[in-house]
C-alpha cells in the first residue's frame, strides 16, 4: 500500500478522497490554485502544495506542476477524481513514467473508451449490445446517407472524441443529414482535434442506466449493480438512483454478466462504469467512464462497499476484499446534486454562504467541502454538496430526501434546493422510471 497519495482534485471529492486515504493509514497532499487556499480540501490533508493560479489549465490541469508536486512531497500515487485529468491518458502515462502511480484503470484502457467508435466496436466484439448504427467512422456523405436509410430517420450523428452529451446531433432526414454532417464534422475538429464521426439509430426518451464495476489484477471482475441517472438537464445528472425503479432483475442480470465478461477479456483493471440507454425493455451501450463518478455514493449507500477504499486497494496490486456473492444491495438510495446555481435562469452562482447547516440523521449522508463563512469561487464547477440518502424503500428515501432538503440550510448564494424539492414530491418521480428528457420537458410546470 501507499505510505502517501496526492489528491488531483478539489472540492466534494477531494474531500471525498482525503477520508478513503487517512482510514488507509495513509497520508494526503492537497494540491490548490491560489483562490482554493481556504478551501476544506486543503485544510484536511495532511500536506498542501499551491500548484498555480486559478484558471483550471494553470492550475488542476497543470500535469508539469502535479509531477513536481509529488516529487516535493513524496507523494508515490496520484488520486484524480472526477473531472480535470481523471480520463487523461497520457497524464496517466506521465506518471508512470515518472514511477507514480494513477489511481485509475491503465492508460491503454482510458485512451481506448475515450475513442467512443473504437469502444463501441470492442464492447460489440465482446457481446455487449449496442445501438444500431454505422460500422465504425463515418467516411463520406454517401456512406452516411446508406446507413441512415438502412436503420432509419431520426439518426444522431456522435463525435467519436465527444462524450457526456458534447459533439452529438440529431437528424431527421436526408436534407439535415447533409447539411449538418459538415458543420459537426468541423465542431469535433475545433473542440476535440479529431473529426471521426458516426451514427447512429437515435433512441427516443430512453432512460440512462449505468453499471458500476470494479477489477483487480488477482482475478476478480465484480460488478455493484445499476444506477438510473434519468434526472438530468442539459447533461448535468441532477437526482440519481440505485437501484433503478421498474427493470425486470433478470434483465439486469444478464446485463451485468455481459458486463463482467467484457471487463475480463479486456483485462481491465479499476472502477468502470459501462452507460446504457434503456428503452422498450432493452439495454444499448453508449460509453463507459474510466474514473470514479460523481454519483458513486449512491452505490456505497446501497452495497456498504467504500469504493473509493477498494479503487485505491486494487491500484496499489491488493486484491478486492469481497466477492460477487458477498455484494448485496440493500434498499434503495438516492442523491440529489445541490448546485450553486439561480433557480430562474440556472446560471452558477458564486460568493459567500453566509450560513451552513447539514441535515443529518438515520440513512443520510452529504458529501461537501462547504462551511459558514466560505466563498465558492467562480472558477469551478458549481456543485456545492451531494445529499445521499438510504431507505427500507424507494418510497422511504424519497420521504428522506425530502425530509433532509428541509433541514439544510444553505443561506448567502442561491442553490437549487428548491427544484429537488419539486421533483422529489412530483408524481411523475415518484412513481418512478422517467427518461431522459423528463425534467426539461417538465420543469416549468413542476
Ligand atoms: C444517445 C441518445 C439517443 N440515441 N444515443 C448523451 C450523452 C452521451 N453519453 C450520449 N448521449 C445520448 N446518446 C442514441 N443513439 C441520447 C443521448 C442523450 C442522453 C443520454 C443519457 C443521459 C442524458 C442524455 C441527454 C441527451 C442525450
Amino acid at each position: 500500500m501507499f505510505d502517501k497519495v496526492l489528491i488531483a482534485n478539489r472540492g466534494e471529492i477531494a474531500v471525498r478522497i482525503n477520508r478513503a486515504c487517512q482510514e488507509l493509514g495513509i497520508s494526503t497532499v492537497a494540491v490548490h490554485s491560489e483562490a482554493d487556499a481556504d478551501s476544506m480540501h486543503v485544510r484536511i490533508a495532511d500536506e498542501s502544495v499551491c500548484i498555480g493560479p486559478n484558471p483550471v489549465n494553470k492550475s488542476y490541469l497543470n500535469k508539469h506542476s502535479l509531477i513536481a508536486a509529488c516529487e516535493i512531497t513524496g507523494a508515490q500515487a496520484v488520486h484524480p477524481g472526477y473531472g480535470f485529468l481523471s480520463e487523461n491518458a497520457s497524464f496517466a502515462k506521465m506518471l508512470d513514467d515518472h514511477n507514480l502511480t494513477f489511481i485509475g484503470p491503465k492508460f491503454g484502457h482510458i485512451e481506448m473508451m475515450g475513442d467512443k467508435i473504437q469502444a463501441k466496436k470492442i464492447m460489440e466484439q465482446y457481446g455487449v449490445p449496442t445501438v444500431p448504427g454505422s460500422d465504425g467512422e463515418i467516411v463520406s456523405e454517401r456512406d452516411a446517407l446508406i446507413i441512415s436509410h438502412k436503420i432509419g430517420f431520426p439518426v444522431l450523428l456522435k463525435a467519436s472524441a465527444g462524450g457526456g452529451g458534447r459533439g452529438m446531433q440529431v437528424v431527421h432526414n436526408e436534407n439535415e443529414l447533409k447539411k449538418a454532417l459538415p458543420i459537426i464534422k468541423q465542431e469535433a475538429l475545433s473542440f476535440f482535434g479529431n473529426d471521426a464521426i458516426y451514427i447512429e439509430k437515435f433512441i427516443d426518451s430512453p432512460r440512462h442506466i449505468e453499471v458500476q464495476v470494479i477489477c483487480d489484477n488477482h482475478g476478480n471482475y465484480l460488478h455493484l449493480h445499476e444506477r438510473d441517472c434519468s434526472v438530468q438537464r442539459r447533461n448535468q445528472k441532477v437526482i440519481e438512483e440505485a437501484l433503478a425503479p421498474q427493470i425486470d432483475q433478470e434483465k439486469k442480470e444478464k446485463l451485468f454478466k455481459i458486463c463482467i465478461d467484457a471487463m475480463q477479456q479486456m483485462k481491465y483493471l479499476g472502477l468502470g462504469t459501462l452507460e446504457f440507454l434503456y428503452s422498450n425493455g432493452e439495454f444499448y451501450f453508449m460509453e463507459m467512464n474510466t474514473r470514479l463518478q460523481v454519483e458513486h455514493p449512491i452505490t456505497e449507500m446501497l452495497t456498504r462497499v467504500d469504493l473509493v477504499r477498494e479503487q485505491i486497494c486494487v491500484a496499489s496490486g491488493d486484491k478486492i476484499f469481497t466477492n460477487q456473492e458477498n455484494i448485496k444491495p440493500l434498499g434503495h438510495s438516492l442523491e440529489c446534486r445541490i448546485n450553486a446555481e439561480s433557480p430562474i435562469n440556472f446560471r452558477p452562482s458564486a460568493g459567500k454562504i453566509e450560513m451552513y447547516h447539514p441535515p443529518a440523521g438515520n440513512g443520510i449522508r452529504l458529501d461537501t467541502f462547504i462551511y459558514s463563512g466560505y466563498t465558492v469561487p467562480h472558477y469551478y464547477d458549481n456543485l456545492l454538496a451531494k445529499l445521499i440518502v438510504t431507505g427500507r424503500t424507494r418510497n422511504h428515501a424519497i420521504k428522506r430526501a425530502l425530509r433532509s432538503l428541509n433541514e439544510i440550510v444553505i443561506d448567502g448564494i442561491e442553490t437549487n434546493i428548491q427544484l429537488h424539492k419539486k421533483i422529489l414530491a412530483s408524481n411523475e418521480f415518484k412513481s418512478g422510471a422517467v427518461a431522459i428528457n423528463w425534467l426539461e420537458n417538465n420543469i416549468d410546470s413542476l
